[in-house]
C-alpha cells in the first residue's frame, strides 16, 4: 500500500542535491525530467504568498503527532491578496489539508491562489486526488513550498496542475516545509525514524545522584514538556536500566494528546512482571524488543503477550544486545516515523555510536549535583579529540519554568568504528 510505495523510494540518490542532513533525496522523477524543471518560478512569490505559505506551515503543525505515516501538511486559500480559508491534515487517512482548505473556501475559490505546503497528490489513495479537488475549485494560481518525494506523487501533481493549465509555482519557504516534515522525509529516503534523543541534567551535567537519584531533576513545567515531546512522537524507546531505575509509564498525562507507542529494550527479556508500564498496555502499544532465544524465554514472552506487549525478537548484534537499525527500520515500517529516545546513556551512547540519531531534546535544571561515580548522559562515543565531537545545529534555546531546554539537530552523525 503506501507504506510500502513509500519505501520503493529508498536509497535512491539526489542529482539535483536536494539534501537532508547526512542523506540525499531525490526528486527527479521521470514525469519531472521530461517536463520544465519543477522549480522553474520558484523565485516569483509575493510576500502575500510567503506570508500565507508561513501560516500554512503553522497550520501543518496542529498535525504533528497524527499525521505520520502521512506527511505534516497546511494549506490556505488567498483571495484578493487576503487568507480566505485554512486547512491542515489532522491524521491518516482523514482529509488531507488542501482539500479541507478548499472546502473551508467554498465560492471563494474561484480565481484565487492556494498556497500549500507539499505538492498536491494526483494519485487515488485514502482519499482521492487533491488535484481534481483543486481543479473543481476554479482556483487560478497553485503556490507550493516543495516536492512530495513519495513516489506515487513525485512531481506528477504539478504536472497535472501545468497540464490543466494552472499557473503553479515551486519552492516557496522549502527550507521551513522540510524541516516540518523531517520524519517524513528521513522515513521516506532511507526507511529509518528520525531520532530525538531526550536527556534531563543538573547544571553539572549529571543525570542522577552517585546513589541513582533523579526524580524531580526537572521541574514541574519541564514535566509538562515531556509529556508534551511524548505526544509530538509516534513512539518512545527505553534500555531496560532505565526501565528499573524509574519504572515509568511512559504515558501522555500532563498535556493533552495521545500516547505514543512504547519500546522497551530488554535483550535478555527480564522486564519484572510488576513492571508498572504492563498495566497500561490497553492505552497505547508497548513492544519489548529482545534477542533471547532460549526456551526459558517462550514463557516469559507467552506472560509478557498475555499483559498485551508485543514481543520483537531480533538477531543479537555484535555485542549480544538488541540491534538498533533492524529495530528502527521495523518502527518505520510501522509508520513510526518520530521516535524519542529517554535514555539511559548506554542507549542514548549506541544511537550516536551508530549514526542513528537525528536531534537532541535536553533540559538543564539550576541545580548542582557533584558525585565521583555521577554520569553524564552519553558515555564514550570514541571522539579522541574536541574537533572529532558531534556537532548540534538549528539550536533552540528555551526557558521552561526554572530550567533552560536545547533542542537541535546532529549535524553528519558519522558511524564510530573502535
Ligand atoms: C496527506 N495529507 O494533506 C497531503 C498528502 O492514502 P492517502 O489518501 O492517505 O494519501 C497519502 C499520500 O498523499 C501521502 O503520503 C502524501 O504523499 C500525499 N499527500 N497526504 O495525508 C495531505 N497533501
Ligand atoms: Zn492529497
Amino acid at each position: 500500500m503506501q507504506r510500502s510505495l513509500a519505501f520503493a523510494a529508498m536509497g535512491r540518490v539526489c542529482p539535483a542535491g536536494v539534501c537532508l542532513r547526512g542523506f540525499s533525496m531525490r526528486i527527479e522523477s521521470g514525469v519531472a525530467r521530461d517536463a520544465a524543471p519543477l522549480h522553474e518560478s520558484a523565485i516569483g512569490f509575493s510576500a502575500a504568498e510567503r506570508n500565507a505559505m508561513r501560516e500554512a506551515i503553522r497550520l501543518a503543525r496542529r498535525g504533528v503527532g497524527g499525521t505520520h505515516p502521512n506527511p505534516r501538511v497546511g494549506a490556505v486559500v488567498l483571495a484578493e491578496g487576503r487568507v480566505a480559508a485554512r486547512g491542515w491534515h489532522a491524521r491518516a487517512g482523514e482529509a488531507h489539508a488542501e482539500v479541507s482548505a478548499l472546502d473551508d473556501a467554498g465560492g471563494q475559490a474561484r480565481g484565487a491562489t492556494l498556497v500549500v505546503t507539499l505538492e498536491p497528490c494526483a494519485h487515488h489513495g485514502r482519499t482521492p486526488p487533491c488535484v481534481d479537488s483543486i481543479l473543481a475549485s476554479g482556483v487560478r494560481r497553485v503556490v507550493i513550498g516543495m516536492v512530495d518525494p513519495n513516489p506515487v506523487v513525485d512531481g506528477r501533481g504539478i504536472e497535472s496542475l501545468r497540464a490543466a493549465g494552472l499557473d503553479v509555482a515551486v519552492g516557496a519557504l522549502e527550507a521551513e516545509c522540510r524541516t516540518l516534515n523531517g520524519p517524513y522525509l528521513k522515513a521516506l529516503a532511507t526507511g529509518l525514524p528520525w531520532v530525538t534523543l531526550k536527556a534531563m541534567l543538573s547544571l553539572d551535567g549529571r543525570i542522577a545522584t552517585d546513589g541513582g537519584d533523579s526524580r524531580g531533576l526537572g521541574g514541574a513545567a519541564e514535566q509538562r514538556l515531556c509529556h508534551r515531546l511524548r505526544a509530538e512522537h509516534d513512539a518512545v524507546l527505553i534500555g531496560r536500566g532505565t526501565l528499573l531505575a524509574d519504572d515509568p509509564l511512559l504515558t501522555v498525562r500532563l498535556a493533552r494528546g495521545r500516547t505514543p507507542w512504547r519500546v522497551v529494550l530488554d535483550s535478555a527479556l527480564r522486564i519484572p512482571e510488576s513492571a508498572a508500564i504492563l498495566g497500561t498496555t490497553a492505552e497505547a502499544p508497548l513492544i519489548v524488543a529482545t534477542v533471547a532465544t532460549t526456551t526459558s524465554a517462550s514463557s516469559r514472552v507467552a506472560a509478557l503477550e498475555e499483559r498485551g506487549a508485543r514481543v520483537w525478537r531480533f538477531d543479537a548484534d555484535a555485542a549480544g544486545q538488541v540491534p538498533l537499525r533492524p529495530l528502527l527500520e521495523r518502527l518505520a515500517s510501522e509508520g513510526r516515523y518520530a521516535l524519542l529516545v529517554e535514555g539511559g546513556a548506554a542507549v542514548h551512547t549506541s544511537f550516536l555510536r551508530e549514526g542513528l540519531a537525528d536531534g537532541v531534546a535536553v533540559g538543564i535544571a539550576p541545580l548542582l549535583v557533584g558525585g565521583s561515580t555521577s554520569r553524564s548522559w552519553t558515555g564514550d562515543l570514541g571522539r579522541a579529540r574536541l574537533s572529532d565531537a558531534i556537532e548540534i545545529e538549528s539550536l533552540r534555546f528555551r526557558r521552561v519554568g526554572r530550567d533552560l531546554w536545547i533542542e537541535g539537530t546532529i549535524r553528519v552523525p558519522e558511524p564510530v568504528h573502535v
